[in-house]
């Protein structure tokens, strides 16, 4: 299995914690997102990834990209340790908190976007850092009540063991802080992360422990 991936994407840093948690062997190939205009623009990550972005996963001549769907092969290919509950209904609710962030939450700041906020609308860095801020803050208000309504409240957003939607949660956080989000209307969403970042499989995938990081 090989893993396109880039130290500071957070999209990739989800399956990243996803192969960490199952075990499962990897190679990683980073494709820098600044780096000569953007090396997922390239003709040989094209054929990789047709839309550009990362991650991607490569696995016996296939390959697949939107992290959320190579998560969901890793966890039909690799069912233990388990990323999804066993009952439907934690399935759907730990898919809707994933789906909060991976899709509403995310596309909003991924560097593409950002880079047409800051050429052809012409906002300065503040404006952009106040755009990323104020849609992690809507994003985390809802999931916050989530993980109050469906987690223990300190260990993980859902029930008592790690989650798909733990995934989510800790790149976003760490995005968060990048932006210099106040965290503090979000207690549960800090605790919980803190939790997680002691596992091994958050902590060693984490952007500044990657190969590529800068
Ligand atoms: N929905 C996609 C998002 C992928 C994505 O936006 N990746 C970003 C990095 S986090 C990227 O490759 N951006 C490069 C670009 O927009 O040119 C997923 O979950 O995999």
């Amino acid at each position: 299995m090989k893993l396109f991936s880039y130290w500071r994407s957070s999209a990739a840093w989800r399956v990243r914690i996803a192969l960490a948690h199952k075990g499962i062997p990897h190679g990683t190939v980073p494709v820098h997102l600044v780096r000569d205009g953007g090396q997922q623009h390239s003709e040989s990550y094209h054929e990789v990834n047709p839309q550009e972005r990362v991650p991607a996963l490569e696995d016996e001549g296939r390959v697949f990209s939107q992290s959320l769907a190579i998560i969901e092969y890793l966890e039909e290919s690799h069912p233990e340790p388990a990323l999804l509950p066993v009952d439907f209904a934690g399935r759907a609710i730990v898919r809707q908190m994933a789906l909060l962030v991976a899709c509403e939450m995310h596309p909003l700041q991924n560097s593409g976007v950002l880079q047409y906020l800051r050429g052809p609308l012409w906002l300065g860095d503040g404006p952009v850092a106040e755009w990323v801020r104020h849609w992690i803050a809507l994003g985390f208000s809802a999931l916050e009540e989530l993980a109050r309504r469906h987690g223990d409240g300190i260990h993980y957003l859902y029930s008592t063991g790690v989650t798909m939607a733990d995934l989510c949660l800790v790149p976003m956080m760490y995005n968060a802080r990048r932006y210099h989000l106040d965290l503090r209307p979000f207690p549960v969403l800090v605790a919980v992360d803190a939790h997680l970042m002691t596992l091994p499989a958050f902590s060693t995938t984490r952007p500044e422990a990657q190969p590529d990081a800068e």
